[in-house]
């Protein structure tokens, strides 16, 4: 069964881009996922296929059209089960709980907008649900795509191998990761912290836990605050993984 990404834009040739090359490209060819790329453009009215139109209320830039979206949003052919999601930077923060939801499901379908956005009314009609990637504006929903689909290709079965379980990465288990190290031991006067080389998996596991937990102290209070809360009834130890 085909993972099926289909996606709405006025830049088609952007697709699938960076998505065609590595694991995630493997697996495109290898017809784990499809990439249906529907160009905007073909559904625009008048003799210069016009998508966009001046904001009522006035003020800068264009909005798309509610009529142009919904004929592209009408012809594309797609499973009634997959998500239906606006890319814009007024959605809802995307999260890897996001990302394991949508792939686990039969697919996604993405509209990118490009301008001040989309009219409002279009994607009330098809009840569309509203992601953004992270609180900063980009030009258009293109490279949001990429950054959804990747996430949730590499979690596709037999796209990542064994390289890490999805249960132990960042996010998983709502910490940062621990840090990394590889040869040589010694390097630039520095060595790989002494644990990891007794081979004492015991004591690896809770060195790693105990550096996630800090990480995650030091650079995601928000992270630590919610885990803090979700773990405050673990006895002792709140190593759960391991
Ligand atoms: Cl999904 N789209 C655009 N245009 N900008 C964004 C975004 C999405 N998420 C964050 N910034």
């Amino acid at each position: 069964m085909t993972w099926q990404a289909t996606v709405l834009t006025l830049f088609p040739t952007m697709f699938p881009g960076p998505l065609g090359q590595s694991l995630s490209g493997r697996a495109l060819k290898n017809g784990v996922w499809s990439c249906q790329v529907e160009d905007l453009r073909l559904y625009g009215l008048g003799a210069h296929r016009s998508v966009d139109d001046t904001p009522f209320g006035g003020g800068a830039g264009m909005v798309m059209r509610p009529d142009v979206v919904d004929a592209a949003l009408k012809t594309v052919s797609v499973k009634d089960e997959i998500s239906r999601i606006y890319l814009t930077p007024r959605g809802r923060p995307l999260t890897q709980q996001d990302i394991q939801h949508y792939a686990t499901g039969a697919g996604v379908l993405l509209l990118c907008g490009r301008f001040e956005g989309v009219d409002e009314r279009v994607l009330e009609a098809y009840n569309l649900e509203q992601v953004s990637i992270g609180d900063y504006v980009l030009s258009g929903g293109e490279i949001a795509a990429f950054v959804l689909l990747d996430a949730c290709v590499r979690l596709l079965p037999g796209v990542m191998g064994c390289e890490k379980s999805s249960v132990e990465e960042s996010f998983a288990q709502g910490l940062l990761e621990y840090p990394h190290y590889t040869r040589p031991a010694q390097w630039k006067g520095q060595w790989v912290p002494e644990v990891l080389r007794s081979g004492n998996h015991e004591a690896i596991a809770a060195w790693r836990q105990a550096q996630a937990e800090k990480v995650t102290q030091i650079r995601r209070p928000d992270l630590w605050s919610a885990w803090i809360e979700r773990n405050k009834n673990e006895p002792i130890s709140m190593c759960k993984s391991a």
